[in-house]
């Protein structure tokens, strides 16, 4: 476009060059993540997990068949979750509320050490409904809980942060207990929140693998736990409302956290991915008496004991998290001038389990002597089109940058492409290279 005809020349000279001389790219490679510094998090122990759940359970057995707000059995589900954290040298507090007339609990429990100001919470609600003892949901979440912050004292963990636990009264009632935490956190300790991990039903019976599409930072880190493990994951779309992560993102603290479903039902293609049973719910005891210790997929609980581990020491290294894998191709691809047909440079994505996160990065290296008239769009394997660039930049030479793509709705493995039209006659380019990181 309004290029004079002797730097029309010199471009097209240049082109032609690159085409001569572009090196026969290799096909896409993958690239892993860039290992992170962050130490090494243990394997939590499923059996110690599963003692936890135990007591829930024979505490419910002895307070009525329950642990809900108000109850006998709540109560001594916080004194002994206290008795463990005591015993392993966390400094522990109980926070009382008042809801319906009655008395309710929180535990905090804080790791000694660590940046004060720089503060990662892991939390999960430890009461049940009035209907039964409450052992997926929420046992499963408060025994994880538990036994990853004795992993930390078993550890001595001296993380960069300040580690900080916490268990949740009513949360049944609609998050009362962690509502009252927040609400009563002065704002100087709120923004000292570098972010809050929920937990709330993940052993369901019928389970996926469902992570909360929140913070992209706790997003990510546990997208690279499970990717590690070879366990593709979904993004948890219950709605953000359903547990005490959204009294954290209330007030603007980053959250994120792990889920294995309740009564929403397994699709095929999930069974598929996950085993279990197509068309039955994620957790058939969901809010019932037969919420159990039976109720207990010990695949899925151990799976994400493990996960939550993992992020703790990594989140609390304050590491950098490392990104997902990537793949690039570096052949270089003529776009025609107008009015020519878009082209089109595919890189093919495998081995990667689950969808694409919402912060897929795209990144794009185009020559071309006039941006202005270049039209790039990210078509996902399924056809799907996520326009990067629409002729915006002018005269300008080249495209090259950075784009963060939401394609949580892809599926990450099949073929990728990079179409470029040019939508103005008189200027030409190439594709150079691009590259895409989940
Ligand atoms: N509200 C939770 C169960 C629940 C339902 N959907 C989600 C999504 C994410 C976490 C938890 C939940 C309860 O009944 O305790
Ligand atoms: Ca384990
Ligand atoms: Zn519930
Ligand atoms: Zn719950």
């Amino acid at each position: 476009m309004s290029l004079s005809v002797s730097r029309r020349l010199a471009a097209a000279t240049a082109l032609a060059l690159a085409g001569l001389f572009a090196a026969t790219a290799p096909a896409a490679q993958a690239s892993p993540a860039a290992a992170a510094a962050a130490p090494t998090p243990p394997d939590i122990p499923l059996a110690n997990v599963k003692a936890h759940l135990s007591q829930f359970q024979t505490i419910a057995n002895n307070n009525g068949g329950n642990r809900a707000h108000g109850r006998a059995g709540y109560k001594a589900s916080i004194d002994y979750v206290k008795g463990k954290l005591d015993a392993a040298g966390f400094t522990t507090t109980v926070q009382t509320f008042t809801y319906n007339g009655t008395t309710g609990y929180n535990l905090i429990a804080d790791w000694p050490g660590g940046d004060p100001a720089s503060v990662l919470m892991a939390g999960a609600h430890l009461d049940s409904v009035s209907s039964g003892p409450g052992i997926n949901d929420n046992g499963s979440g408060s025994a994880a809980v538990l036994e990853a912050a004795l992993a930390v004292s078993r550890a001595q963990l001296q993380p960069t942060k300040h580690l900080r636990f916490g268990w949740w009264g009513a949360e049944e009632l609609g998050l009362v207990g962690s509502k009252y935490y927040v609400n009563n956190l002065p704002s100087a300790e709120r923004a000292k929140l570098s972010g809050y991990l929920n937990f709330d039903m993940i052993g369901s019976s019928n389970a996926g693998y469902f992570v909360y599409d929140d913070d992209p930072a706790i997003e990510q880190t546990f997208k690279n736990y499970f990717s590690g493990i070879g366990i593709p994951t979904e993004i948890e779309t219950e709605g953000d409302g359903r547990s005490d992560h959204a009294s954290f993102k209330n007030v603007g603290i980053p959250v994120g956290g792990l889920f294995t479903g309740a009564s929403r039902t397994k699709t095929s293609a999930q069974a598929q991915k996950w085993g279990g049973t197509a068309g039955q719910a994620f957790d058939r005891c969901y809010h019932s008496s037969c919420d159990t210790t039976s109720a207990i997929n010990d695949t899925a609980l151990d799976r994400n004991s493990d996960a939550i581990a993992y992020a703790i020491w990594h989140l609390g290294a304050s590491t950098p998290v490392p990104p997902g894998p990537s793949f690039e191709n570096t052949a270089d691809v003529s776009i025609p001038d107008y009015p020519g047909s878009a082209v089109s440079s595919p890189i093919t994505v495998s081995g990667v389990a689950g969808n694409a996160p919402a912060t897929t990065k795209v990144d794009v290296n185009i020559v071309h002597t006039y941006r202005g008239d270049l039209v790039v769009d990210l078509v996902a394997p399924d056809g799907s089109v996520y326009n990067l660039h629409n002729r915006s930049g002018g005269s300008a030479d080249n495209i090259v940058g950075s784009y963060t793509v939401n394609a949580s709705s892809e599926t990450a493995n099949g073929v990728w492409n990079l179409r470029v039209r040019d939508a103005a006659a008189q200027d030409v380019g190439y594709v150079n290279s691009w590259k895409i990181t989940f």
